[in-house]
């Protein structure tokens, strides 16, 4: 496997950034030693190193308990509460990606396959939902460009589609439509190709839990979280802008772009102010920036586009 649990350290150990840092910097020490049942353990690849991205935020972190606890992943039901408690059911190894469409390496590939060969880097990003609430979380992963480059898309391919498994066996409330399954989402390629754009595999210097998306899922900053689609087993090449999952259920709510944007009112709430995710009883409101604060690095993409409208 690619990538690792480590049994000897236990959730709720993990729970601020210098614990994890000191505890990195050990590993990093017992490795140059030569202790080699040490090393490995902790940091996914096995025997890669793990880069510090220069796109990391440098906001406090939020808790690893309200990082995996507090979660929207509906095909394990409505509540925030349900990944936690439901996802377990859901088996992440092994796991296989189809990639599929306009690319001259199409196939169906074990998830070691397709990331063996890129390097993982940890990127500490800001996270958004659109109802209103927020967390900085030190992802790994891969930039998607990476994996997007060794498929060797075709000049037809102008989006990329994602798709997220539909197990009813495995996902408790795929029995109910609450949406239509599977989970699907999409990027323009510009959007795809973006430095920022990350296919995520773990948090915290962890393997994913199964209720942040494991083993891989979509991590784009600038956007509210729904487009950052979990449990990915189908990527797509595709010429023409794809249906997603929101935008499927109520358009006037969710649109493609689904750019964080303040002046762009929800139908049914303000996005002017999100809730900072852990800051305690009397929640500490922030307001919420345009681009989710990532403006400078992403604004050129849309330049020239009505962002009322394209939201
Ligand atoms: N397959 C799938 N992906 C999904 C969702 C989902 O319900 N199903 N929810 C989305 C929404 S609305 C959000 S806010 C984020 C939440 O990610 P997190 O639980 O890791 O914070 O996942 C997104 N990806
Ligand atoms: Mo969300």
């Amino acid at each position: 496997m690619l990538i690792r649990n480590n049994s000897e350290i236990k959730e709720n150990q993990v729970t601020d950034y210098q614990d994890y840092q000191k505890r990195r910097e050990f590993i990093k020490t017992a490795a140059g030693l030569g202790l080699a049942a040490l090393s490995g353990s902790l940091i996914q690849p096995a025997s890669a190193k793990i880069l510090k991205s220069p796109y990391s935020t440098s906001e406090k972190l939020t808790d690893y308990e309200d990082i995996t606890s507090y979660n929207n992943f509906y095909e394990f039901g409505t509540s925030k509460s349900d990944p936690k408690r439901y996802a377990k059911a859901m088996k992440t190894s092994p796991w296989t990606v189809s990639v599929e469409g306009h690319c001259e390496k199409p196939g169906k590939y074990n998830l070691e396959d397709l990331l063996k060969p890129l390097t993982v880097e940890e990127r500490i990003y800001r996270f958004r939902c659109v109802e209103g609430w927020s967390m900085v979380i030190p992802w790994l992963g891969v930039p998607l460009a990476d994996v997007i480059k060794r498929m060797k898309p075709t000049s037809r391919a102008k989006f990329v589609y994602f798709e997220t498994l539909a197990d009813p066996k495995q996902m408790r409330a795929i029995k109910h439509q609450i949406l239509d399954w599977p989970y699907v989402e999409g990027l323009r390629m510009d959007e795809a190709l973006h430095p920022l754009t990350i296919l995520a595999t773990g948090l915290y210097g962890k393997d994913l839990l199964n209720q942040n998306g494991a083993p891989l899922r979509l991590v784009v900053p600038w956007k509210y979280g729904f487009k950052s689609i979990k449990s990915i087993v189908k990527i797509r090449f595709v010429e023409s802008q794809p249906m997603n999952t929101w935008r499927k259920s109520s358009q006037d709510e969710y649109g493609f772009y689904a750019n964080v944007n303040p002046d762009v009112p929800h139908p049914r709430w303000s996005q002017r102010r999100e809730r900072v995710i852990g800051s305690g009883f009397f929640s500490r409101k922030k307001k919420t920036r345009l681009f989710n604060g990532y403006e400078d690095q992403v604004a050129s993409l849309y330049s020239g586009m009505d962002l009322g409208k394209n939201f």
